[in-house]
C-alpha cells in the first residue's frame, strides 16, 4: 500500500457546497480506492492561493515534517495543481505530489474495462501529463510508480514527450474510430425506435445494482468510487411489453475535474438523445442534497437540461428511520423510494418510467398483407398484441404499439401497399 498523507485547503471567500471535513472523507474514499493508506490528513486554511506553492510555505514545511516522521512518500491535494505548484512542492515537500486530477484519473484507469474507456483514459491521463514534463526534467512523481504513473491495463504510463505525443495522435485516432461505430449503434437503436432510459447520479448511488435488479444484469457493483466507467445498455420489458434500452454509465463527482468532463463527454453523449433520466441517489448519506446539486451542475455542464427526470431515492434498506422520507418528495421530481438490495419498490419504477415515456403505447389494429409478413415480428418485440387472426391474404392483428412504431408502419405499409 502507498502511504498518504491528504491535503484539503480551504480558501477564504472560495464557496464550497461540502464542508472541509465532507471534502477531506470523500478525498480519503477516492485515495483508498486507488489503492493508498491514507496515514495523516492536514486541513490548510488561508486567504488567497500562492501561485508556487498553491499553500503557505510554512504549511508545506509542516507537511514535509509529518511525511518525514511517518515514511509518507505521496501527498495528495483535493484540488487540482499548476505544473508549476506540483514541481515546487515536489521539491519542498521531498514526496510525491498528486492532484485531484490525477487521483481520479488514476482510478479511472483502474477501472476502464471497455475498448472505448481504456482509450479515452489513456489519452486523457497523457494529455495531462504533457505539459508537467516540460522544463527541468522528470519530476519525481514520474520516477516514483504507483497513483499517477499508470495507465490502463497497469501498463507504465510514457514519459518521453516525443513518444507521449505520438502516443496520443495514435490514440485520437482509435478514439474517433470508436466514436463513430457508437454513434452508427446509436442510429439503429433509434431505428428500433426503443426509447432510451440513462441512469444518472453520483458516484456509489446504486446505479449499476439499480440495473443489474431491473434487468438481470451481472454489472459490476462495488463499494468503492467510478467502479462503472463504460456506458452499458440493457433491454427491459415493461409491463404493457413496451420495450426500452436502460443505460448505465460512469458516476459524477464534487467538482468533477473539467478535463474529465471533457475526456468522457463522448460516452455522455448517451445522455443527450435520452428519452429519460433516472437521478439515483443515495438515500443513507448525508450528503444527499449537496451530491444531488452535483449531479445537475455536471447535467449542466454536458448541457442535457431539457429531459425529464425520475428521482429513484435508493437504499431505503439501510434506513432505521424512514418518517422524514416523505419530505423528499417535495425536493425532487417524480421521486420513488427503492432498494436495488433487496428489489424493493421496482414494481412501481417500472410504472413511473412508463409514466414518462414520451413514447406511450397506443392501441392498433393492423392488416398486414402476406408479402409484407416481416412486420409482425416489430409488432411482437416491441408492442403487446391481444388478437391476431390469419386470413387468406394476410394477417389481422390488435394490441399496443409505441407510436413512433405505429406511424412507421403505417407509413411503410401505404408505401408499400400503393
Ligand atoms: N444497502 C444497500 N446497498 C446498496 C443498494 N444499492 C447499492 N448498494 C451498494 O452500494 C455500493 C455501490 O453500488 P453500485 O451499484 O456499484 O453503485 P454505482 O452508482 O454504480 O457506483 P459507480 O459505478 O462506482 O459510480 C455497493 O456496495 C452496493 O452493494 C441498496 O439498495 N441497499
Ligand atoms: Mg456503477
Amino acid at each position: 500500500m502507498e502511504k498518504a498523507c491528504l491535503v484539503t485547503s480551504v480558501v477564504d471567500k472560495e464557496k464550497e457546497i461540502f464542508s472541509a471535513r465532507q471534502r477531506e472523507s470523500e478525498l480519503s474514499d477516492l485515495a483508498k480506492t486507488a489503492g493508498a493508506e491514507p496515514i495523516d490528513k492536514v486541513i490548510c486554511r488561508f486567504k488567497k492561493v500562492t501561485p508556487n506553492l498553491f499553500i503557505g510555505k510554512g504549511k508545506a514545511e509542516e507537511i514535509s515534517l509529518i511525511c518525514r516522521q511517518a515514511d509518507i512518500s505521496t501527498v495528495i491535494f483535493n484540488n487540482d495543481l499548476s505544473p508549476t505548484q506540483q514541481r515546487n512542492l515536489e521539491s519542498v515537500l521531498k514526496a510525491k505530489v498528486i492532484d485531484r486530477t490525477q487521483l481520479i484519473l488514476d482510478i479511472f484507469s483502474r477501472n476502464a474495462r471497455s475498448v472505448e474507456g481504456k482509450v479515452q483514459v489513456e489519452l486523457a491521463q497523457l494529455e495531462y501529463l504533457l505539459p508537467r514534463l516540460s522544463g527541468k526534467g522528470v519530476m519525481l512523481s514520474r520516477l516514483a510508480g504507483g497513483i499517477g504513473t499508470r495507465g490502463p491495463g497497469e501498463q507504465k504510463l510514457e514519459v518521453d514527450r516525443r513518444d507521449i505525443r505520438r502516443r496520443i495522435a495514435r490514440l485520437k485516432k482509435d478514439f474517433n474510430g470508436l466514436r463513430r461505430h457508437r454513434s452508427t449503434m446509436r442510429k439503429k437503436r433509434i431505428n428500433a425506435s426503443l426509447p432510451l432510459v440513462s441512469l444518472v447520479g453520483y458516484t456509489n448511488a446504486g446505479k449499476s445494482s439499480l440495473i443489474n435488479a431491473l434487468t438481470n444484469s451481472g454489472q459490476i457493483v462495488s463499494n468503492s468510487l467510478f467502479t462503472t466507467l463504460d456506458s452499458v445498455s440493457r433491454v427491459l420489458t415493461l409491463p404493457k411489453n413496451q420495450k426500452i434500452v436502460i443505460s448505465d454509465t460512469v458516476g459524477f463527482l464534487y467538482n468533477l475535474p473539467h478535463h474529465l468532463i471533457e475526456a468522457f463527454k463522448a460516452t455522455l453523449e448517451e445522455l443527450r438523445v435520452s428519452d429519460l433520466l433516472m437521478h439515483v441517489i443515495d438515500v443513507s448519506d448525508e450528503r444527499l442534497n449537496e451530491r444531488s446539486v452535483c449531479v445537475y451542475e455536471v447535467l449542466r455542464q454536458l448541457e442535457v437540461t431539457d429531459k425529464p427526470v425520475i428521482t429513484v431515492l435508493n437504499k431505503i434498506d439501510k434506513l432505521q428511520d424512514k418518517s422524514w422520507l416523505s419530505r423528499l418528495k417535495h425536493d425532487f421530481p417524480n421521486t420513488v423510494f427503492v432498494s436495488a438490495k433487496n428489489r424493493e419498490n421496482l414494481d412501481i419504477l417500472v410504472l413511473e418510467i412508463e409514466k414518462h415515456l414520451p413514447n406511450t403505447l397506443v392501441e392498433f389494429c393492423l392488416f398486414i398483407p402476406t408479402e409484407h409478413l416481416r412486420f409482425i415480428d416489430m409488432v411482437y418485440t416491441q408492442g403487446c398484441v391481444s388478437k391476431i387472426e390469419y386470413r387468406n391474404n394476410g394477417v389481422y392483428i390488435e394490441g399496443s404499439l409505441p407510436q413512433v412504431l405505429q406511424r412507421k408502419l403505417n407509413r411503410l405499409l401505404n408505401i408499400k401497399n400503393t
